[in-house]
């Protein structure tokens, strides 16, 4: 709503960047996220457990404020909706689901297939010898059926493979691949597919701007196109740095996933502004690295000049995906505010990371303001 932004600075007889000055609460600025993307894309947070159950309130009327669409941080996950075999357990992620209804957002499912948070017992029988290649098979269907079943219609996008893909482009020799092989992921889309043929259907990874991965992605994405597999959307999460991706790295990725036919989701965004802990860009949830004071210099304020780079890097990464608007499914951010964030311990913990839109106290980031203005930047 580029437009509207206009008209209201218009109104108030001042430049946009003016009515969309810094340091301002999010409540008194003359537009939203939602608002100034509408005819773009839809933008899009994780949300937890307390926003879910309304103890939030305050992230709640954020969310309800910002985002026209969500994603559920980790209640969907296996080892939450099905911690043991037969039993379900969906309280949270029915009340994720009518919270999403009750805003009327574009509701995202994460994620189906995915190595980790998914309990022990998913890949073993009785005595705790690993299942054969059928018998997995009928395990992970049930999940799927009896999930996106549940959701069908309701739920409009589902990550159904989550990360199966190693750095080099390879596939990860998870459970899944190990036992199943590599048609595991194949049978996760036909199996989604089945239970609810409206859902749009995602492979969704870290580090695709990474060439070798990415190459790993596409490759995958024709193979599956090729079987007649219904993939119909590829997200790239976006954990990121201040160096990492370069916008160009960003431009390249999205350009070679929508060269084919898929649409692309910015699925899980966030920039660490933190020293690096390791090496190169990662998600890799089982790594973790020792604290230590050096990777840990702002516990209790950001400096001004690190949150003006962070507005910067937000603006440049927007400026792409506004570029690649007809491609883009959605753009999410993976949480609320900066309280929020895994990043914070990650792969450090007990961390104050500064990753996000919204700081601590729920009010607004100059990175806000630099999203918003983005938007109207061509
Ligand atoms: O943000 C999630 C965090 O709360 C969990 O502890 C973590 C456990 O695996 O998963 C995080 O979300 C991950 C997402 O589901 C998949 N991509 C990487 C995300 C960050 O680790």
């Amino acid at each position: 709503m580029r437009l509207g932004t206009m008209i209201l600075a218009a109104l108030a007889g001042c430049p946009v960047s003016l009515v969309l000055g810094h340091g301002m609460l999010a409540a008194k600025t003359t537009t939203t996220l939602k608002d100034a993307y509408r005819s773009d894309f839809p933008t899009g947070a994780a949300i937890n457990a307390a926003q879910i159950t309304g103890q939030d309130t305050k992230g709640d009327a954020l969310i309800a404020e910002q985002f026209d669409s969500i994603s559920p941080e980790n209640v969907l996950k296996w080892e939450v909706i099905h911690p043991q075999p037969g039993h379900y357990d969906f309280t949270l992620a029915d009340q994720y689901v009518a919270f999403g209804q009750q805003h009327h957002m574009w509701i995202v499912g994460h994620n189906l297939v995915w190595h980790s948070q998914v309990p022990g017992w998913v890949f073993r029988d009785g005595k705790g010898n690993l299942l054969t290649r059928d018998a997995l098979l009928e395990r992970m269907h049930e999940h799927i059926a009896t999930v996106v079943g549940r959701y069908k219609g309701r739920i409009q996008s589902w990550d159904v493979v989550n990360e199966a893909l190693n750095e080099d482009g390879t596939l990860r020799q998870s459970l899944w691949e190990k036992i199943i092989g590599p048609d595991y992921i194949a049978k996760a889309f036909e199996y989604a597919h089945e239970a609810d043929p409206a859902a749009q259907l995602t492979y969704n990874d870290y580090n695709l701007e990474n060439p070798a991965k990415r190459d790993g992605a596409v490759a995958l994405v024709k193979k599956l196109q090729a079987e007649g597999v219904p993939i119909s959307c590829v997200g790239i999460q976006d954990h990121d740095s201040l160096s990492w991706p370069t916008p160009e790295q960003e431009d390249a990725a999205i350009s070679a996933f929508a060269a084919l036919g898929v649409k692309v989701a910015i699925s899980e965004l966030d920039i660490d502004v933190l020293p690096a802990a390791m090496s190169g860009p990662t998600a890799d949830v089982s790594l973790n690295v020792a604290s230590n004071p050096k990777l840990n210099p702002w516990p209790s304020r950001l400096p001004d000049s690190v949150q003006q780079q962070l507005a910067d890097r937000y603006a440049a990464l927007f400026r792409v995906y506004v570029k690649h608007r007809a491609d883009i499914s959605r753009v999410t951010f993976w949480g609320v505010t900066d309280g929020d964030s895994w990043k914070n311990d990650w792969p450090v913990r007990g961390r104050t990371d500064y990753p996000l839109l919204f700081d601590r106290n729920d009010q607004a980031k100059p990175a806000f303001y630099a999203v918003i203005k983005a938007a109207s930047d061509e």
